[in-house]
């Protein structure tokens, strides 16, 4: 494999737009959490073996995490990445009580945009919020984009086994769409109430459960009517849609055959009439940890080509050498470009 350098020299710069960081005080904030005996089963599962496996895996994991300076630089010029798009991990400030959150979510914001301040030409940061006090979250993502330049707002699926399919979660998709940044939904662990089969076979995490709550709670939010309330508004999901775009073809037929049977009385007709629509239209979609052409032409075949993007998932999965299978991938030169340049550019206002 040829050596891997930043700068564009195969024709496009390399935007890696799911990748993540955790401040200090996160870490401990999550160190009080794993004390408590009364812990989340999927965030015990999860941060418990971050913090605390002494693996390798774990332990590199853990440090990258912490770096927004030299190591993650380094790292990202061994990789050929010129820009990462940067977000607090997951579950971050959604795993505090409300009062914790808003103040964790105000110091994230304010970490990020320093490091993004420092390196202007390699970070861009996404917005944190607490949408345990969803007026306040309204008010820190309007911060966070007009003060301190965030280009999106993350959230880490659900809240404490709350979705933002509830409309009392809507004044931040309100002002989202008013300050024209996307939503990108990031997986955690499953709550209480769905992980528990999950953790006894080890199919909580990344390997599958993520993405089937994340999916999940994506669907939730398109079926909710939420897009037709806030049409503008674009959501972005890893993971090649949470494997979304290979359901669409069902989701349409039940979901309109559900509604016409009216099987459950709060499951009204959606404006745009199939869920797939809302895919289309009001999303978009990395390739964190897919590092697979087939999946990846299928959703731009499906999604469109302007709407699929690369992401790392830095530091959690980093091999180099994903690099140089996307790169080899046989698209034409300029729908390589969009994939890892330009879609980006124009998603995150970076051009
Ligand atoms: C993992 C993967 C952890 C992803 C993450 O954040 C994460 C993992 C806590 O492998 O445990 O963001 N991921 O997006 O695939
Ligand atoms: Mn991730």
């Amino acid at each position: 494999m040829p050596e891997l350098q930043t700068g564009g020299h195969q024709g496009y710069l390399r935007i890696a737009t799911e990748e993540a960081f955790a401040p200090p005080e996160l870490i401990r904030a999550y160190e009080r959490i794993l004390d408590r005996d009364d812990v989340d089963p999927g965030f015990e599962s999860l941060m418990g073996f971050y913090l605390r496996s002494k693996s390798e895996r774990a332990q590199a994991v853990f440090r990258r995490l912490q770096d927004l300076g030299a190591e993650r630089l380094a790292d990202m010029d061994a990789r050929g990445i010129d820009r990462q798009v940067i977000a607090v991990t997951g579950p971050g400030t959604q795993i505090l009580d409300r009062d914790s959150g808003v103040a964790m979510s105000e110091l994230i914001n304010d970490r990020l945009a320093e490091a993004c301040q420092r390196h202007p030409d390699r970070f861009t940061g996404m917005a944190a919020c607490a949408p345990q006090d969803p007026a306040h979250a309204a008010k820190e993502i309007e911060r966070a984009v007009s003060k301190l330049g965030m280009r999106a707002v993350v959230i880490n699926s659900h809240t404490h086994g709350e979705y933002l399919s509830d409309p009392k979660f809507w004044p931040i998709f309100e002002a989202a769409e008013a300050l024209d940044v996307a939503i990108y939904l990031h997986p955690q662990t499953p709550p209480r109430d769905m992980v528990g089969p999950m953790l006894e076979a080890g199919l909580d995490g990344a390997i599958f459960g993520f993405g089937v709550e994340t999916g999940f709670h994506a669907l939730r939010i398109i079926t909710s009517g939420a897009f037709d309330r806030f049409p503008k508004l674009q959501i972005v999901l890893g993971h090649m849609g949470e494997a979304l775009p290979y359901w669409m073809y069902r989701l349409d037929y039940m979901h309109n055959a559900g509604v016409r049977s009216n099987r459950y009385p709060f499951m009204k007709p959606l404006k745009k009439e199939k869920v797939s629509n809302y895919l289309r239209e009001n999303f978009y979609i990395t390739n964190s940890g897919v590092a697979w052409e087939p999946a990846i032409r299928f959703a731009q075949e499906q999604i469109g080509v302007d709407r699929v993007l690369y992401a790392m998932d830095y530091p959690y999965q980093c091999p180099p050498e994903e690099v140089g299978i996307l790169d080899a991938m046989s698209l034409p030169p300029q729908v390589k470009k969009m994939f890892f340049q330009t879609n980006a550019e124009r998603l995150f206002k970076l051009a």
